[in-house]
């Protein structure tokens, strides 16, 4: 009976038009702000929201060109996991799945979080190297890894062709039972959502123009629908993230990659587990629909390009056939692209610049929304104590300079 009822509200909303609860409210743009975050995506909401909740800056502008949500936040795999390599990553990405965790009740918005566990496959010496470093880095830091062999894998994924003969045998895997995936544009929404309800306005087709910095100061920015007057900036964009940062006079060492991904038909669910293959540059999911979600590493070339493209796909079958031969049959329903910001030590860029009041969120590679409640969460505190956190103090701009990189390659997933 609910059923029935949810379908015939379904379509009456959908005939009337009527009587929808928005998520969050349009508000007119205001000529000054406390705190404005460029970016809406899941690390520009969730610094809002952490801001108001945690802190009671509640006067907070988030701007996004587009709509919320439609960058890297509506774009990447959504797949969580904290088994990084180093002991700053580890450490980090774990509180951020911490917070994936309990988001559904600390938002009251059903974010579908689902355990499922994350094997990152070994089909080298190298690499099983690689993965038994990262477990006990992982397993030092209290997270749950540990490299289990080919039979393990077979009984966790069935479908792998886990054979000696296989082009790639799998030697070994990085197991990792708390990863998971999450429903990415709900966590968006639930943010967003949650940020509206505590008085945060959010703009959306808000494009920042320019960003006016007086005597080493940030003092306001210019955007489509005029000025906004301001002493502290967020820059919290991906693929944008340099352009953002000149405009303040604050270069960043980043270049811009475009990462394509794909979905297939819906099928009865059969993978559990994430799968990821380094060395494949493959790595595959099911969703709670049953349809497979791909992703892949970064087109060879810079490019602010978000086509699809035919290579990707003859390359992803391929090599997906490689780890699952009896996928043959699915079909592709559809491909698309995000942008990442590659900095040159595979770790994120955040906390406080050399300009006073401008602050970075940046860098985000091809791990950014995994990490985006951690880093709303610190990048909150940093801007409302103007401390930077214990947590983030890796990951500042300066480490560049002072050859203080966070090596983190043999941790993306398809890094190397
Ligand atoms: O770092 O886990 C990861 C990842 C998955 C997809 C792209 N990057």
């Amino acid at each position: 009976m609910a059923e029935a009822y949810s379908a015939l509200a379904l379509l009456r909303h959908g005939v009337t038009g009527r009587s929808w609860t928005p998520m969050w409210r349009e508000r007119p743009l205001e000529r000054g702000y406390p705190v404005v975050i460029i970016g809406g995506g899941v690390h520009g909401l969730a610094t809002a929201y952490y801001l108001a909740a945690n802190h009671g800056v509640t006067n907070v502008a988030v701007l996004d060109k587009g709509y919320l949500g439609g960058g890297g936040s509506g774009r990447n795999t959504a797949i969580l996991r904290s088994n990084y390599l180093t002991v700053e990553g580890v450490r980090f990405y774990d509180r951020s799945l911490e917070l994936y965790r309990g988001m559904a009740s600390a938002l009251n918005f059903n974010v579908m979080f689902s355990r499922r566990g994350h094997l990152t496959l070994a089909h080298s010496d190298t690499s099983l190297r690689t993965m038994r470093w990262r477990a006990e880095v992982n397993k030092a830091s209290g997270v749950d890894s540990e490299v289990i062999g080919p039979d393990e894998v077979k009984r966790l994924v069935p479908e792998m062709d886990t054979s000696a003969t296989a082009r790639y045998p799998v030697l070994g895997a990085l197991h990792h039972p708390p990863g998971g995936i999450v429903r990415h544009d709900a966590v968006v929404w639930g943010y967003a959502r949650a940020a509206d309800r505590l008085g945060v306005h959010l703009h959306q087709h808000t494009e920042v123009t320019g960003i006016e910095v007086s005597g080493g100061r940030v003092t306001g920015v210019r955007t489509n629908r005029g000025p906004i007057a301001t002493p502290v900036v967020l820059n919290a964009t991906a693929g944008w993230a340099s352009t953002v940062s000149d405009m303040a006079g604050v270069p960043l060492p980043v270049q811009t990659f475009p990462l394509q991904a794909a979905v297939t038909e819906p099928v009865k669910p059969f993978l559990r587990t994430v799968v990821v293959s380094g060395t494949l540059h493959v790595y595959v999911s099911q969703t709670a629909r049953g349809e497979l979600v791909f992703g892949a590493s970064v087109d060879p070339f810079a490019s602010y390009s978000t086509r699809g493209s035919l290579e990707f796909t003859e390359g992803l079958a391929g090599h997906v056939l490689q780890l699952m031969p009896s996928l043959a049959k699915l079909r592709l329903l559809r491909q698309w692209a995000g942008l990442c910001d590659m900095t040159p030590d595979f770790a994120p860029v955040m906390g406080a610049t050399d300009v006073a009041g401008f602050f970075l969120d940046v860098g985000w590679g091809t791990y950014g929304f995994k990490a985006g409640p951690v880093a709303g969460e610190a990048m909150a505190e940093c801007i409302a104590t103007g401390q930077t956190p214990e947590i983030i103090s890796a990951f500042g701009l300066d480490r560049f300079a002072q050859g203080r990189l966070v090596g983190e390659k043999g941790a993306a997933a398809v890094g190397h």
